[in-house]
C-alpha cells in the first residue's frame, strides 16, 4: 500500500548547536537528541543540525482543504501564547500546511510529512486526518506543559527535522466497558482527546451487559428506564442520551477516532431481561443458575449466565430493531454485536443472523472471537481475546489477545483491584510492547478495560495509562522490537502524563 517506504529506516542524526539567531538564549525543555521523543514512533526521522525559534507572529498557510488543521495549529500556538492568522495559499507564511490526494500513494490515507528548517514548519498529506496526525507530532515537539510557558521568558523552539510517517495498522483502539461501571461525557470526550494525541483512532464502548444497559434506544426505552439504573457493585449507573452519543461521536469525529457501539447478543443480556422480561424463556427458568430474580438488577461479578430466549421469534424483533436503531445512529461503519461466553444450540444460527441483519442495516458487523464457530460472512470481524476459537473461516482480526491487551489485568503482579484469570502476573507494560503481530489477517490492536473492579475515573486511567501508548506505537510503528529505547522515549512523556491531569499507572519504565 506504502510504495515508497517499504524499507523503513529511523535516523536519528546530528544534534549539535542550536541554529538561532535570537539574542534571547532560548530556553527549552533540554533540547537534545532524546527531546525528540515522538510516540508512536515514525516509521522515518531525520533529526538536522540546529532548531526553528517560533516567532510571536505566525502566519498559517493552507491548501486543499487543509483549513481546520490550521485551526487546530492555530490553537495550538494559542497554547504557547503565540499569535497566528490562517491565509489560503500565503507565500510568507512560516507555517504551511499542504493538504493534497496525489500523496496518497507516497504517505497512505493517514500519512504525513513534517519538515522543519530554518524558514519554518511544512506538513502536508493526502488527507486531513494525516495533517491532524503531523499536529500531534508537531504537540509533542514541544513542551509539555505550554500553557504555563511565556514567550518573553521562554522562546519556544522546535528540532530541525524531516518525518515521514503512516500507520501500520488502520484498527489503533481501546475499549471501554460502561455496562459494569459508567463513564460519563467528561470522562469520554477527555479520554478522546488523549487517544488522539498518540494516533489511536478507534474507540469501542461496551455498552451493554448483566449489569446496565447504558444506551438510549426510543424504539426500547425501558433499557435505560430501568436496565441503566443498575451497575456493578460500588459502580456508577447511567446511560448516553440519544443527544450524547451523537455529541460524542462528532466530538470523536473532529478528533479522528470512531466509536463503535457494542450490543453485547445473545448473552450478557440480563439488564436487558429485567426491562423486557418476554425475552426469557420460561420465566427465567434459562438463568441458570439464577444470580438475581427480577425485578432486581444483578451488581454481581459472574459472567456467561444469561442469555435471550433463542428459540422464540419474538427475540429476533427485539434484536433487530436493537441493531437497526443502533446502526442508524452510528455515524461510523461498524456495530458490535458481542457473541462471546455463552452456551446454546442455536448460538451459531443467532450469529450467522445477527451478522445478517447489521449488514443489511449498512454497517460492518463485529464479534468476539466465539462468533467465528459459526458460519459468519466475509466481512464480518472477528475480536480475538483468549485465542480458544478454532474459527471455520478466514476472516479479518482485531488482535485483543488477553495475554498483551486486557487492561483490567494487573500493571504489575499482586495490583489490587485486578483479574488475573488470564496471566497470573498481570499484563506489563513490556507485555504490551512485545506483542507478537505476526499474523497476517490482523487489522489492528485494541486494548479492552473491563469495569467490574474499575470503578473511578482515577482508576480507569491507572488501567489504560501508559499501556495504551504502547498499544499506540504497536499499532502504528512498523518496528517495535526495541522495549528499552521505546522505555527511554516513554520517560519524556511522563511531564506529558502529568500535564493532561491523567492518573497514570506509575511504570518504572517512566522514570528516566
Ligand atoms: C471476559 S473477554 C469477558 C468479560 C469480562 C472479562 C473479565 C470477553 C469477551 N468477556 O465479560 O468482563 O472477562 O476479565
Amino acid at each position: 500500500m506504502i510504495r515508497y517506504f517499504q524499507t523503513l529506516i529511523v535516523l536519528i542524526v546530528g544534534i549539535s548547536s542550536f541554529g538561532c539567531s535570537s539574542t534571547k538564549k532560548p530556553v527549552q525543555a533540554s533540547l537534545t537528541s532524546e527531546t525528540v521523543a515522538i510516540i508512536p514512533k515514525p516509521q522515518v526521522l531525520v533529526r538536522h543540525n540546529g532548531v526553528y525559534q517560533i516567532p510571536k507572529q505566525n502566519t498559517i498557510s493552507f491548501s486543499g482543504s487543509a483549513e481546520i488543521a490550521g485551526q487546530w495549529l492555530s490553537k495550538l500556538l494559542q497554547d504557547a501564547s503565540l499569535q497566528s492568522t490562517i491565509q489560503a495559499k500565503s507565500k510568507r507564511a512560516n507555517f504551511k500546511l499542504v493538504q493534497d490526494p496525489a500523496l496518497s500513494g507516497q504517505l497512505g490515507e493517514e500519512g504525513y510529512s513534517l519538515d522543519i528548517d530554518k524558514h519554518g514548519v511544512t506538513i502536508k498529506a493526502a488527507e486531513e486526518v494525516g495533517l491532524f496526525y503531523a499536529i500531534q507530532s508537531l504537540t509533542q515537539l514541544l513542551p509539555a506543559n505550554l500553557k504555563s510557558t511565556t514567550i518573553d521568558s521562554k522562546p519556544l523552539v522546535l528540532p530541525q527535522l524531516h518525518v515521514e510517517d503512516f500507520p501500520k495498522y488502520s484498527w489503533r483502539g481501546n475499549m471501554i466497558d460502561l455496562a459494569r461501571s459508567f463513564f460519563g461525557m467528561e470522562y469520554l470526550k477527555r479520554h478522546i482527546d488523549r487517544m488522539a494525541l498518540y494516533k489511536l483512532n478507534r474507540l469501542h464502548l461496551h455498552l451493554t451487559d448483566d449489569q446496565g444497559w447504558r444506551i438510549e434506544l426510543k424504539s426500547k426505552p425501558l433499557l435505560t428506564e430501568i436496565a441503566g439504573k443498575s451497575a456493578v457493585k460500588d459502580g456508577k449507573s447511567g446511560f448516553l442520551s440519544i443527544e450524547d452519543y451523537k455529541e460524542l461521536q462528532d466530538y470523536a469525529a473532529e478528533r479522528h477516532v470512531v466509536i463503535i457501539p457494542e450490543i453485547d447478543l445473545p448473552g450478557h443480556i440480563y439488564a436487558a431481561l429485567v426491562a423486557y422480561p418476554e425475552l426469557n424463556c420460561e420465566d427465567l427458568s434459562n438463568l441458570n443458575p439464577k444470580m438475581a430474580t427480577p425485578p432486581e438488577l444483578f451488581d454481581g461479578y459472574k459472567v456467561g449466565w444469561s442469555k435471550l430466549c433463542l428459540k422464540d421469534p419474538e427475540t429476533y424483533s427485539f434484536v433487530a430493531e436493537v441493531l437497526r436503531e443502533v446502526s442508524e445512529m452510528t455515524v461510523g461503519p461498524w456495530v458490535h454485536i458481542g457473541g462471546d461466553e455463552i452456551n446454546d444450540d442455536l448460538y451459531e444460527d443467532f450469529v450467522v443472523k445477527a451478522d445478517s441483519m447489521v449488514r443489511s442495516y449498512g454497517k460492518i458487523p463485529i464479534g468476539w472471537e466465539e462468533v467465528s464457530k459459526a458460519d459468519v460472512s466475509q466481512e464480518l470481524i472477528v475480536q480475538r481475546w483468549n485465542g480458544k476459537t478454532t474459527p471455520l473461516k478466514r476472516s479479518k482480526v482485531i488482535e485483543s489477545i488477553c495475554t498483551s491487551f486486557y487492561f483490567d489485568h494487573a500493571n504489575v503482579a499482586g495490583q489490587e483491584k485486578t483479574n488475573n484469570w488470564c496471566q497470573k502476573s498481570g499484563v506489563s507494560l513490556e507485555d504490551v510492547y512485545n506483542f507478537n503481530d505476526k499474523a497476517d489477517q490482523i487489522i489492528g490492536v485494541e486494548a479492552p478495560v473491563w469495569t467490574e473492579l474499575v470503578i473511578s475515573d482515577a482508576m480507569l486511567d491507572n488501567r489504560l495509562w501508559p499501556r495504551l501508548m504502547a498499544v499506540a506505537e504497536i499499532g502504528w510503528s512498523e518496528s517495535h522490537d526495541d522495549f528499552k529505547e521505546f522505555s527511554k522515549r516513554l520517560s519524556l512523556h511522563k511531564s506529558r502524563l502529568e500535564a493532561l491531569k491523567i492518573n497514570f499507572y506509575p511504570a518504572p519504565e517512566l522514570n528516566p
